[in-house]
């Protein structure tokens, strides 16, 4: 089964342009606690580098476009964000990466729960120890 699972939003547009709607357990499937967005990131950038014990995410590129891996410590998966309307739902236990970020690039993430420093495994081999004891 595919790591990458993305959200088609419907685009409601009209001749004054588009517009997308975000509703929690509709085109969202969890309970929106939090959102935040990540701007100004410099092309040769790199972010994330940690998965999260409890948390469902979904990512999208409201502007620009970055490139996203995923890993679930078996395998790696990349997508490329950069469509309004696609959004990338990110589950607990999921290492992820953020790289080429374009220089306009703005990166929403709307999240299941308020943010936690103590969620986050941000050593790749605390990681594989996490996800091996879990199977
Ligand atoms: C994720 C990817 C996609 C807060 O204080 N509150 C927040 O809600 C967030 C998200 C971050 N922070 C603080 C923690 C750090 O001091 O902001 C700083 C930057 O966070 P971080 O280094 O974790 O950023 P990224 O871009 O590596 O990762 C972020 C999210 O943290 C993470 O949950 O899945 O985006």
């Amino acid at each position: 089964m595919s790591l990458i699972k993305t959200i088609e939003f419907d685009v409601l547009g009209d001749e004054r342009g588009s517009l997308i709607s975000l509703e929690q357990n509709r085109n969202i499937p969890f309970d929106i606690k939090r959102v935040y967005y990540i701007f100004d990131s410099a092309e040769d950038i790199s972010r994330g580098f940690h998965a999260h014990k409890d948390l469902q995410q979904v990512a999208i590129c409201v502007k620009g476009s970055c490139r996203f891996i995923l890993d679930d410590g078996k395998s790696r998966e990349s997508i490329v964000l950069g469509a309004q309307n696609i959004g990338l739902y990110i589950d607990s236990n999921k290492w992820r990466e953020m790289h080429d970020f374009s220089e306009d690039c703005v990166l929403m993430v709307l999240a299941s729960e308020t943010y936690d420093e103590a969620d986050y495994i941000r050593d790749y081999d605390d990681f594989i120890k996490a996800v091996n004891h879990d199977s």
